[in-house]
């Protein structure tokens, strides 16, 4: 039986982990003696908004079709009642993305006063039920879970991931996929890493050989790929159902050669570039001295933005090796005014704060805590991508079958030992949105790939994210993370087995 001491606002309570193996670890559980049975004649009351309330309840359904083979019967109600029950009730709760779980030996009651909220509290009750609950057939077992209750709230509200589809291309299943992923250990948001030197992977209409050039290869040579605008929306529809929020980013002035490969007129000289499928960095870049390149940004801006919902547009950035800084820094000036003109917020890699800041422009911290510094100092928000920490593509140490390993190896616990708070000095808990895990695919190439790398290190980062500080500890987090390394099995995730945890 394991025994830990946690913190929450309200209270301390000494508390049994063995029946919950949460990740990320809530705020708050109590546990109680006894059990819940989900059978095939349980009900899901909804309370609230049906729009808003039943497609959560649709999710859970979803979700335990196939191992249960039950399709539980929704219907609206207007009091607690036996079965499980989704509350969306504002009772003056203040946090977003806060949620409490109940459960008793009648009944299960989930209740937000928001719908991620909600979501957050049905992903949790799903990290109740026996593993098994994820299988793809019918399971022969009883779908219990114990008694208790669960109080939580984030501590951080930009909880990402990366995933860099320009240098080697993955399908729309595939980004559903780690879609799924990251909305299972409560993340809300996926930076799309749309272009680059290897490959541009959006349509836009205006400009169609970047797809029809640009778009046609990858690192090592492979034939690339694009997502259409009509499947970029399905991927930003597939992630609002789960409460992400797409990021998409069009990486500039570097990291460009795709672009200026699809089109002469973005070159200084006139003479559009060869296809690049190697993994240098740092020998491109868009010709800022021509109105024809603010043409160009704003017809791709405003196209992207037009389907993209959410608030931020990645304007990249980095590693702008062949652009002068007396370029570099008007241009980005004028890109982030760009991106105002259509409504949205500019996001970009730290060497952006050189530049002068828009309001609202967020610095996403991965290499020169200087840069950090320097944004806070102009009023910015940063997000934290530590590379020596939070960097998913680089090897777990020298061994590692794929990965880079220029920042560091990044161990299972090297992923988790650290925090937001303290990672820069000088940069302080109020002037940090959140956490956001990149993974950069030069050496990634499918699914099994990205799995690899992400588990168990997603985990640690969702964590950090999520959870604060102080309810947090290494080996109270590898044992949780060691039982729920069976929900990997189910799910056949190949992880990696981390010579860190003492495995089930
Ligand atoms: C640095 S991180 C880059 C990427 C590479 C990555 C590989 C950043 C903003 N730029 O272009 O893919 O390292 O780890």
């Amino acid at each position: 039986m394991v025994i830990a001491i946690l913190f929450s606002c309200e209270e301390q309570v000494n508390i049994d982990l063995n029946q919950e193996d949460f990740l990320p670890k809530p705020r708050s559980i109590v546990n109680a003696d006894g059990t819940f049975e989900i059978t095939a004649s349980t009900p899901i009351n909804l309370l609230g908004d049906e729009a808003k309330v039943g497609p959560i309840a649709d999710f859970f359904n979803e979700r335990i079709n196939k191992s249960t083979g039950f399709e539980l019967t929704k219907r609206q109600i207007s009091g607690a009642s036996s079965g499980i029950n989704l509350y969306l009730i504002d009772e003056g709760e203040e946090f977003s993305e806060a949620y409490r779980v109940e459960i008793t030996k009648n009944n299960v009651i989930v209740s937000s006063a928001n719908e991620a909220g909600l979501f957050y509290g049905v992903q949790t009750l799903l990290q109740m039920l026996p593993p098994e609950i994820h299988a793809d057939s019918k399971q022969d077992i009883k779908w219990q879970v114990s008694t208790g209750s669960v109080r939580d709230r984030p501590a951080y509200g930009y909880r990402g991931t990366m995933l860099d589809v320009a240098r080697h291309f993955f399908s729309v299943d595939d980004v559903k996929r780690v879609i799924d992923h990251i909305a299972s250990y409560k993340m809300n948001r996926l930076h799309l890493h749309l272009s680059d030197d290897q490959g541009w992977r959006i349509e836009i209409k205006a400009w169609p050989n970047l797809t029809k050039i640009g778009g046609t290869t990858q690192v090592g040579g492979g034939k690339g790929g694009f997502y259409t605008q009509e499947q970029y929306k399905d991927i930003v529809a597939y992630a609002a159902k789960q409460f992400v929020t797409i990021v998409p980013e069009i990486d500039m002035p570097g990291h460009t050669n795709a672009a200026l490969a699809s089109y002469a007129e973005l070159n200084c000289d006139g003479k559009a570039t060869d296809l690049y499928t190697g993994t240098e960095v740092g020998f491109s870049t868009l010709c800022v001295d021509k109105e024809i390149t603010y043409k160009f940004i704003d017809d791709v801006i405003r196209e992207l933005a037009e389907m993209t919902p959410g608030e931020y547009i990645h304007i990249g950035g980095d590693e702008s090796h062949v652009t002068p800084i007396e370029d570099y820094i008007p241009f980005m000036e004028r890109v982030q005014g760009i991106v105002s003109k259509h409504n949205k917020k500019s996001m970009a890699w730290d060497e952006i704060a050189h530049a002068k800041l828009k309001e609202n422009t967020i610095v996403q911290f991965w290499a020169e805590e200087e840069n950090a510094k320097k944004g806070v100092m102009q009023g910015a928000k940063v997000l934290m991508s530590p590379a020596k920490r939070a960097y998913i593509d680089m090897q777990y140490d020298s061994t590692t079958r794929i990965g880079l390993h220029w920042a560091a190896y990044i161990e299972a616990d090297s992923a988790y030992t650290w925090n937001l708070e303290e990672y820069v000095k000088g940069v302080n808990p109020d002037q940090i949105i959140g956490i956001e895990a990149p993974m950069w695919t030069e050496t990634i190439t499918n699914m099994d790939d990205i799995e690899y790398m992400m588990f168990p290190r997603l985990t640690a980062l969702a964590e950090i994210g999520w959870t604060e500080t102080a309810n947090r500890s290494w080996d109270d987090y590898k044992e949780r993370l060691a039982r729920h390394s069976e929900v990997w099995n189910v799910k056949g995730i190949n992880y990696y087995k981390s010579p860190r945890i003492d495995w089930e």
